[in-house]
């Protein structure tokens, strides 16, 4: 008898662990597919240039117009994406893995004002 009432308790007690166990991997599985699934999307909608070895990659894209474009530094020193013919925008000192998004209207010609060699442009589809 004695016996029997111990297995009880000690099903109970693993039951009980079980089931935390499985509530808390759900939980983890939430947290770690929802934020990964959005990122995608968004992704998706855009196209990204990398700047990486003191180089717009691509360097030429073409897009089209309304469309937004996403430059990704990737490379170990600042950067930044400025209006090569007058300066009429900037996007400011880019660390390393910071981005800088535009919504493109127009085709552009630019370049990274602290290395001038660096240079890009955009081209709208026809
Ligand atoms: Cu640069």
């Amino acid at each position: 008898m004695k016996n029997l009432r111990l297995n009880r308790v000690f099903s109970l007690i693993l039951m009980i662990a079980f089931c935390m166990a499985c509530s808390a991997g759900d939980d983890n599985l939430d947290q770690g597919m929802a934020p990964d699934k959005k990122q995608d999307e968004v992704e998706k909608e855009m196209t990204t240039i990398t700047i990486k070895n003191m180089a717009f990659s691509p360097a030429k894209i073409t897009v089209e117009k309304g469309e937004t474009v996403v430059w990704v530094n990737e490379d170990v020193v600042p950067h930044d994406v400025t209006d090569f013919i007058n300066q009429e925008w900037t996007s400011g000192t880019l660390s390393t893995g910071q981005t800088f998004k535009k919504v493109i209207e127009k085709e552009l010609d630019y370049f990274c004002s602290i290395h001038p060699t660096m240079k890009g442009n955009i081209v709208l589809k026809k």
